[in-house]
């Protein structure tokens, strides 16, 4: 970065940190979202840390530097607290591949099968789900619940990964997250070969065969508590680029190569700090969940966090 930009961003920073004082705000941040941006935040995380990291805050405001269903999620937890979203556009093509309509008709047809939905869904689909789970507890989730048949939305390559790790009957719903299905044998083959001692992290959001030929599949919070242990000093990422700034901060001493430029989610990358100042000063992109999914989604939600 040129000393022109590093100024540029110090004042934007500034006057984000001046409008956080003026409306008495919390500044959250998901670990994809720019280096920027994730510096101005009081937490930084993945969507359900940050959610719960907002519980009992004496602020006024959240402001939720990611996409829609994480400013959804802060949202549930925290109904009395207003939550504005970063980006009015900011939302994920994944969480939008099952509507409400699909999943009535998914239920009708597997009707014994318990609902266990990713938490990157909207609210309302968390509302008509009966728990959620993340991308770091999803086998642990299946297995507490006592139903031996299980319907997994909305991400067919968590739900296979999940589907590896028990026993029970699991139903996959054929949704993606087009930046990480993006990911291929190929580029993890070639990442190899360029740095053949460093282990290979991938999300599990990732194709089977990719999972595959990984050290180990893990959620970024995960992927944190992973470098922070191991004695390894290489490591590949298969996850969205994001993901390298809080890696190499907590870990300055290691290397962190990210296996394929096109590791990118473009919703993250929709906020800026600009976007930050407008969304703060116009008090705007407020998000909001009607009571009654708001209770729904809660119950699902609170069901996984009594487990995990
Ligand atoms: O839930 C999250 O934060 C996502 C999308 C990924 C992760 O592994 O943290």
């Amino acid at each position: 970065m040129t000393d022109k930009a590093r100024a540029g961003f110090k004042e934007l920073q500034k006057e984000v940190l001046e409008l956080k004082r003026e409306l008495n705000a919390i500044i959250v941040a998901h670990n994809y979202q720019r280096p920027e941006v994730q510096d101005i935040a009081d937490f930084t995380g993945d969507s359900l840390e940050l959610a719960r990291e907002c519980v009992g805050t004496r602020a006024e405001v959240i402001v939720f530097c990611g996409v829609l269903f994480m400013a959804e999620t802060a949202a549930i937890l925290n109904p009395d607290t207003m939550v504005l979203l970063s980006h009015r556009d900011a939302g994920c093509p994944l969480a939008d591949m099952i509507d409400v309509d699909s999943l009535r008709e998914w239920k009708e047809r597997y009707p014994q099968a318990a609902v266990v939905a990713y938490v990157n869904t909207t609210a309302a689909i968390k509302a008509g789900s009966d728990i959620c789970c993340t991308s770091a507890n999803g086998a642990e989730v299946v297995n507490a619940i006592p139903d031996e048949e299980i319907l997994f939305i909305p991400d067919r390559n968590l739900g296979h990964y999940v589907s590896t790790r028990t026993d029970k009957k699991i139903v996959l719903y054929p949704g993606f997250c087009a930046t990480h299905d993006n990911l291929t044998v190929e580029e993890v083959g070639k990442a190899r070969q360029r740095y053949p001692e460093a282990r290979v992290l991938v999300h599990p959001e990732c194709r089977p065969e990719v999972i595959e030929l990984a050290d180990a599949a893990l959620s970024t919070s995960q992927m944190l508590r992973y470098a922070g242990a191991s004695n390894a000093k290489d490591f590949l990422i298969g996850t969205e680029e994001g993901m390298l700034y809080p890696l190499r901060k907590q870990n300055p001493d290691k290397e962190f190569h990210l296996i394929s430029d096109s590791l990118v989610c473009p919703d993250m990358k929709m906020t800026t700090l600009e976007t930050v100042i407008e969304t703060m000063k116009a008090r705007k992109n407020i998000v909001t969940v009607p009571e009654e999914i708001r209770v729904r989604a809660k119950r699902a939600i609170e069901r996984m966090l009594a487990i995990s």
